[in-house]
């Protein structure tokens, strides 16, 4: 919109207002007209290219490799195994997050030290001219394997005949952690009417971004440091890391995270690739370019969920939950473990939805298997736990014969701020308007008086999961900049990658400065031009980078006060700003604009009592979280015959409290329930018992495509959350989270007639078909 976008609109309380406006996304015209930068669109003088030699098999000892052919393969300028690292004085082990967990993980080594414990990891790395010349020398490695028996299920894991990853945990398990009283809750689950129990599988999945996973590293010889371009959610996290791979202090490495092409949580995880391409460039003083192929992200980029859950609900005649019972087994994978826990913070502390239970106990082990690490995948944890409580009291209604809506309302919380019996304080929502509008939005009793079946003989049902999403965390920092022509530039420590920061954050700042949006540049992913950041993931970028860069435009306008009260020879407290005008009415008709401040910020003429410049810099620190809250309701028809499944209406309300850009909003609410469907329908990565990756490509790999997701219809509640000033919550993860329990209880509800009380995801035609033949016969 060459004109710049129109402040008060139809979502704006307040005419001269952007925030809450459903301004067009900035970004899109370079992401969709192809002008965008991606990392592996960066060309520089001598450029080389990096590929890994990859471990065909999931678990052995490897006994030789034979680099010799590799390395006099025309255009190969090094072949690297860990004994080269070993050699270095690089430590080459990645380091793993625990988030607080009590234990000690081994790291990932870049190249495998002397054993191999997934297939698809990293052996050895080629370093060529040419990007084919790279690949053609890595086939030529020769690798041989002492290999030994591979374990996938981190149930069988646990098992006294299980192969053993690591010798430090004998049972395979790395680490456990607890919320809640046992003891209340065996009491509750005990004493309760009924009780009901599931057995559920949270499937596995791998994060699918348009852009896979790449770097390109250059080393300064003369500088001594190292400039690492990067597509990464956290640029200011990926240098630490690399710190520490590396033994490089912070000071010296830059982390610039151009365009990035999706990430879904896995870009915030620190892969072997990055270091390994650090390394070589670090080695060969040339710079050195990675790229994951597509079969390279299914094979050993960061996987997601992996649950394994036992879980009792325990309910009274009148519909009041007493408690709720929940053992998890975690797969971390080979390596992973913080993010695959789901974090005991994120995970169990959100078992309790939106119910007001008395008693919840969570027990959660992670246990290692032959599998690619597990991180996160957008929701990390919140997902998995919302799952779990809103199929069980899905269940529950079935079982006891309540509409599920009312079982629901019978338990919602009410009065907040509310703490959960797993320690969570929600701060503000109104979970039982939020029920109700989504439910007169899908036309509930309509809906609930279908007849069983249609007129194909497809078998019609509803579900509906309620849900609530921690949102934010942590620092953030948000710098903002006023030039001395007026225009403005923020940044801040996140890191859009496809969230549309240029645009809501301009939006925040236009408010809070009183400058014309078009005046202000949003930069994010240096970590040289930026104060120490935090990242783009947990939908905390909002809060925590819009609040940062909020109270930094607030402190620039009352610093610009401060220069127009000298430029118009009027005291301070005189002086009123409005549309991006200075005026002391009392005082004089003289008027000044935001940017005479700004030429005057950085002038001659500074008054003696004010610092010169007119910048701010926040490190905003969120002290509680905010949690975000919905309810999504589905209906679906199932075909018997073929188990096909048709998601016939999908209403999506949510309330992330104040909203900067509506449209924004709705956006990732779209984005996310496409994945949740994905992960409700189609999505599932499959192992063989020996470790091999069965859904290696887009082929087994099933992610849905645009045919494949329902019409949404988004609704939304707005309850501002009382923990940050602009009154918002996160949404960048809503849909992933309340979609896959709303898909399945619907699918559930069709099937009653048959008897069938569960089916896993993903509910394949061939799963659903197979539930509907056991059922019959
Ligand atoms: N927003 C808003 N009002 C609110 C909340 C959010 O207008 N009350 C806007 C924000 O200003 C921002 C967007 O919605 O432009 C998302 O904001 P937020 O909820 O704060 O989440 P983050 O920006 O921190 O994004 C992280 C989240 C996560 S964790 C994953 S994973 C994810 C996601 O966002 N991955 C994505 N959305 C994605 N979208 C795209 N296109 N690609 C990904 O990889």
């Amino acid at each position: 919109d060459p004109e710049g976008p129109e402040a008060g609109g139809a979502d704006s309380a307040d005419p001269d207002r952007l925030v809450g406006e459903g301004v067009d996304r900035r970004e899109d015209a370079a992401l969709l007209t192809g002008d965008a930068t991606y990392t592996d669109d960066i060309d520089h003088p001598d450029l080389a290219y990096h590929t890994f030699v990859r471990s065909e098999v999931a678990h052995g000892d490897i006994e030789r490799i034979d680099t010799a052919a590799a390395e006099s393969t025309e255009g190969v300028l090094a072949v690297y195994t860990w004994d080269d690292v070993a050699a270095s004085e690089v430590p080459g082990v990645l380091p793993i997050s625990t988030h607080g967990l009590d234990c000690d993980p081994p790291g990932h080594p870049m190249l495998a030290r002397d054993r191999v414990r997934y297939q698809g990891q990293p052996v050895a790395a080629v370093v060529a001219d040419d990007r084919y010349r790279a690949r053609d020398a890595a086939d030529a490695v020769e690798v041989t394997y002492d290999s030994r028996p591979a374990v996938v299920d981190q149930r069988e894991a646990q098992g006294t005949d299980a192969p053993t990853l690591y010798d430090d945990a004998p049972d395979n398990v790395a680490a456990t952690a607890e919320l809640g009283d046992r003891e209340a809750t065996d009491e509750a689950v005990a004493d309760a009417d009924h009780t009901v129990e599931l057995d559920l599988t949270n499937n596995r999945l791998i994060p699918n971004a348009l852009e896979p996973r790449a770097a390109v590293a250059r080393w300064d010889a003369g500088d001594e440091r190292l400039t690492v371009e990067l597509t990464s959610q956290s640029p200011h996290g990926h240098r630490g890391k690399l710190s520490t791979t590396l033994g490089l202090p912070e000071r010296d490495i830059r982390v610039v995270a151009p365009s990035v092409g999706g990430g879904f949580g896995h870009k915030g995880h620190h892969h072997p690739g990055e270091a390994a391409a650090a390394f070589a460039a670090m080695d060969l003083g040339t710079p050195v370019k990675w790229t994951a192929t597509r079969s390279e992200n299914y094979l050993a980029g960061a996987h997601g969920r992996d649950h394994r859950t036992t879980a009792e609900i325990g309910v009274d005649d009148d519909g009041t939950v007493r408690g709720l019972r929940v053992e998890t087994d975690a797969n971390v994978g080979a390596y992973g473990l913080g993010g695959s826990l789901g974090m005991p913070g994120w995970y169990g502390s959100l078992l309790s939805s939106q119910y007001d239970i008395p008693a919840v106990h969570c027990e959660t082990r992670a246990v290692f298997t032959n599998t690619a690490p597990i991180h996160s995948y957008r929701g990390a944890g919140r997902p998995e736990a919302n799952y779990v409580a809103e199929r069980l009291v899905g269940a529950a209604a079935r079982e006891l014969g309540f509409d599920p809506a009312e079982l629901r309302r019978a338990n919602q919380i009410t009065e907040f701020p509310h703490e959960t019996a797993v320690g969570a304080t929600y701060d503000s929502g109104d979970y039982g308007r939020g029920l109700d509008e989504a439910l007169d939005a899908a036309d509930w009793a309509d809906l609930r008086s279908r007849p069983d079946r249609d007129d194909d003989g497809r078998y019609l049902g509803v579900g509906l999961a309620c849900y609530v999403e921690s949102t934010g965390g942590g620092m953030e920092s948000g710098v903002v900049r006023a030039h001395p022509d007026g225009t403005v530039t923020v940044s801040a420590g996140t890191h859009s990658h496809g969230q549309g920061h240029g645009t809501t954050y301009a939006q925040i700042v236009a408010d809070e400065l009183g400058v014309d949006y078009d005046a202000i540049e949003v930069r994010e992913g240096d970590s040289d031009a930026i104060p120490q950041g935090t990242g783009t993931f947990g939908s905390r970028s909002t809060i925590t980078g819009g609040n940062a860069v909020a109270e930094s435009a607030r402190a620039v306008r009352e610093k610009a006060r401060e220069l127009a009260a000298n430029l118009l020879d009027a005291p301070q407290d005189a002086v009123e700003y409005d549309g991006g005008e200075f005026s002391a009415p009392d005082h004089t008709d003289d008027t000044c604009t935001f940017a005479d401040a700004a030429e005057a910020a950085y002038g001659w003429g500074v008054p003696e009592d004010v610092d010169p410049g007119l910048e701010a810099t926040t490190f905003f620190e969120q002290e509680a979280t905010a949690y975000t809250f919905g309810t999504h309701v589905v209906a679906v028809a199932v075909d018997p015959e073929t188990g096909a499944v048709d998601i016939k209406r999908y209403v999506a309300l949510d309330d992330c409290g104040e909203r900067v850009n509506p449209v924004i909003v709705e956006g990732q609410v779209e984005g996310g329930v496409a994945q949740g469907v994905g992960q409700a329908r189609y999505e599932g990565a499959v192992y063989a018992d020996d470790g091999t990756l069965r859904t290696d490509s887009m082929l087994d790999y099933a992610v849905p495509r645009s045919f494949h997701v329902p019409e949404i219809q988004t609704e939304s509640t707005v309850t501002p959350s009382p923990t940050n000033d602009l009154g918002v919550k996160g949404i960048g993860e809503a849909g992933t989270i309340a979609a896959p329990p709303a898909v399945v209880n619907a699918v559930c509800d069709a099937l009653a007639p048959l008897g069938i009380a569960h089916v896993d995801m993903p509910l394949s035609g061939e799963r659903v078909r197979s539930a509907i033949r056991d059922a019959e016969e």
